[in-house]
């Protein structure tokens, strides 16, 4: 019964890895929120046994998915203190995770402002898979009165684009679902490329949904805009270390059912979900601080994420 005051932490870490809460954004909000429920239940009284507790739900979190560097951001971010009695480290806690929830927030409304100057009327927007930072800034410019209209592309093997196609549709934004494969046979129709970010590297590379790097490829083909849209806490300070993304690999029962897999001997399945486009694809970062080239990652990493800066090591 070790875990039984963690219960809800391990449902929250459990809807997290099986999808049910996703996208980076939305997956950084739960782990500050379920670590922020877990405190209040932590019943030791030594700041040591707090911490190690603290730690361990952390790390629990942290492990649901490897890809999006939100999830340890937001933790990091939400369990940081420096108080040395645990009523005091508690209350810091609770501080930090409702900061951190309310600057969320906030960031979407902000990414979406900034963002959507760079939206004119008539725009055909193109934007992959399902995010949130992108939909705040296609939804604030249609808000805005601007007559645009948005290709979406189906997102296999999980589909996210019938959930982006079916929060378009709710606000009245004209919409064309596409498959993936369709990506660059569109794309002479399209204005600009809107997509979300899971990480964003020191040398402002975008991990984001497999699939991302194809439309800009494309896109930049056809000399057309791509804007990610990502809050600051989507970069990645650990990249400055020398770390890689870890791009996260799927089980191949989300591509080809398991049974017409087992008849097939020679076949295997790689189902990463993830992929890296690189800088040079990438005309401007829409963060809810600013929009910057992504030659500016290490400036946004060293002012907005600079704890990593004090643990290095
Ligand atoms: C979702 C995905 C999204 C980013 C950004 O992948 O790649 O583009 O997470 O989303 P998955 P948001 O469905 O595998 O989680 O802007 O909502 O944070």
């Amino acid at each position: 019964f070790k875990y039984i005051d963690m219960q809800q932490l391990l449902d929250t870490a459990e809807k997290i890895r099986t999808m049910e809460i996703r996208g980076a954004g939305r997956i950084a909000e739960a782990a500050s929120a379920a670590l922020r429920d877990y405190v209040l239940r932590i019943k030791v009284t030594n700041i040591k046994d707090f911490n190690k507790k603290v730690d361990e739900a952390a790390n629990i979190l942290i492990q649901t998915r490897p890809t999006a560097v939100s999830l340890p951001n937001a933790v990091q971010l939400t369990k940081r203190h420096t108080a040395t009695e645990v009523s005091e480290a508690r209350e810091e806690i609770l501080r930090n995770a409702d900061r951190f929830l309310e600057q969320a927030g906030q960031a979407l409304e902000k990414m979406g402002e900034i963002g959507a100057k760079r939206i004119h009327d008539g725009d055909v927007i193109m934007t992959h898979c399902n995010s949130h930072a992108a939909l705040s800034v296609i939804t604030t410019a249609f808000e805005q009165g601007k007559d645009i209209s948005v290709i979406a592309t189906e997102s296999r093997p999980r589909r996210q684009g019938l959930i982006t196609i079916k929060e378009l549709n709710d606000h009245g934004i004209p919409t064309t679902l596409i498959v993936d494969s369709a990506v660059r046979y569109c794309m002479k129709d399209v204005d600009t490329v809107i997509v979300g970010a899971d990480a964003i590297t020191i040398n402002g590379a975008l991990v984001n949904k497999v699939g991302t790097s194809q439309l800009a490829l494309a896109a930049n083909e056809a000399r057309k805009n791509l804007l990610c849209v990502a809050e600051t806490f989507k970069f990645s300070p650990k990249t400055i270390q020398g770390d890689m993304i870890d791009i996260e690999e799927r089980s191949p029962e989300e591509v080809i059912d398991s049974d017409i897999l087992a008849g097939m001997p020679n076949v295997k399945v790689k189902n990463p979900a993830f992929d890296i486009t690189p800088a040079e694809y990438i005309d401007m970062i829409i963060t809810e601080v600013g929009a910057f080239p992504p030659q500016m990652a290490y400036t946004i990493i060293k002012e907005h994420l600079g704890w990593e800066f004090t643990k290095m090591g």
